[in-house]
């Protein structure tokens, strides 16, 4: 059995965070191990308002020198909240020398808009891009992360795909989803040699709370189960389209993707088109 773990933050309302990538590496058919890095509630009386509660970074340590020492096939990095833990994340990697990670550098939940310190931010570009398998930005962590600002186009896309390559992450993939000007869906790959740009038809649905978890996650299980990064970052595209595709109403506040989607509605499985260049 091959072996994952999330090194995220928890998302009580169960669609995000942690919970997503569980549900997402049992899918896939992986172990799946955790580290929590916060716990993060939302308050009924307060429209839903998130609270994170950080852990002791002690108790991160803790938690990862338990899931590294059985040996891991692949991790993924989430929310992780502080410089400390970044830090330490880039410790276990190094010591391990663990190659499949894929950083997920989520800078501020859907609705919410406390964004990451900027130390945070610096810390994740400078520990972290280097031993990046592969990262999976949307538009606002990628001109967070390249400092080049808001991203409007796919050649805006390319040209912070190129420079986030440089700062040494080997394989990138931009998240446009549908907030990009675009008729499609597009996310783009980047493995420093090639532009490929995957597309699926936009889902109109606001039922997509834990779609970017999800699909890091997939991802993560992919290539703990041996397949290629593209192969990896297709099917982890289809795998979130049949997610977004059946996400559904949580409550007045909240509609989580439907992480099982892909396996239990075989009919409706979306069709990603590769677009080089
Ligand atoms: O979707 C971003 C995200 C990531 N991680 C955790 C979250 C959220 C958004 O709610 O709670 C733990």
């Amino acid at each position: 059995m091959r072996k994952t773990l999330t090194l995220a933050g928890s998302d009580t309302s169960g669609g995000a965070g942690i919970h997503a990538d569980l549900k997402t590496f049992q899918e896939l058919g992986t172990y799946g191990m955790t580290a929590h890095t916060s716990i993060v509630t939302m308050d009924p009386s307060a429209s839903w308002k998130h609270n994170v509660f950080p852990i002791a970074t002690d108790v991160v340590d803790s938690q990862l020198q338990c899931a590294f020492s059985v040996g891991l096939d692949a991790m993924k990095a989430g929310m992780l909240g502080s410089v400390e833990i970044v830090e330490l994340g880039a410790k276990y990697i190094d010591q391990y020398k663990l190659e499949n990670v894929v950083i997920d550098p989520v800078m501020v939940c859907k609705g919410e808009d406390e964004v990451l310190l900027p130390e945070t931010v610096a810390s994740c570009r400078e520990l972290l891009l280097p031993r990046a398998m592969v990262v999976t930005p949307n538009l606002f962590e990628a001109g967070q992360l390249s400092r080049m600002g808001p991203i409007k186009s796919v050649d805006d896309m390319k040209r912070v795909a190129e420079k986030i390559y440089d700062l040494g992450a080997k394989h990138i993939v931009i998240k446009g989803g549908r907030s990009l000007q675009h008729e499609k869906a597009v996310d783009l790959f980047y493995d420093g040699n090639e532009f490929i740009q995957l597309e699926t038809g936009k889902i109109d649905t606001t039922y997509n709370h834990g779609a970017g978890c999800t699909f890091a996650a997939a991802i993560t299980a992919n290539l703990a189960n041996g397949k290629s990064v593209l192969d990896a970052v297709v099917h982890a595209k289809e795998f979130v389209a049949a997610a977004i595709n059946h996400g559904w109403k949580l409550n007045e506040f909240v509609g989580p993707v439907m992480h099982g989607a892909y396996h239990q509605f075989h009919i409706s499985r979306p069709v990603v088109n590769l677009v080089t260049g």
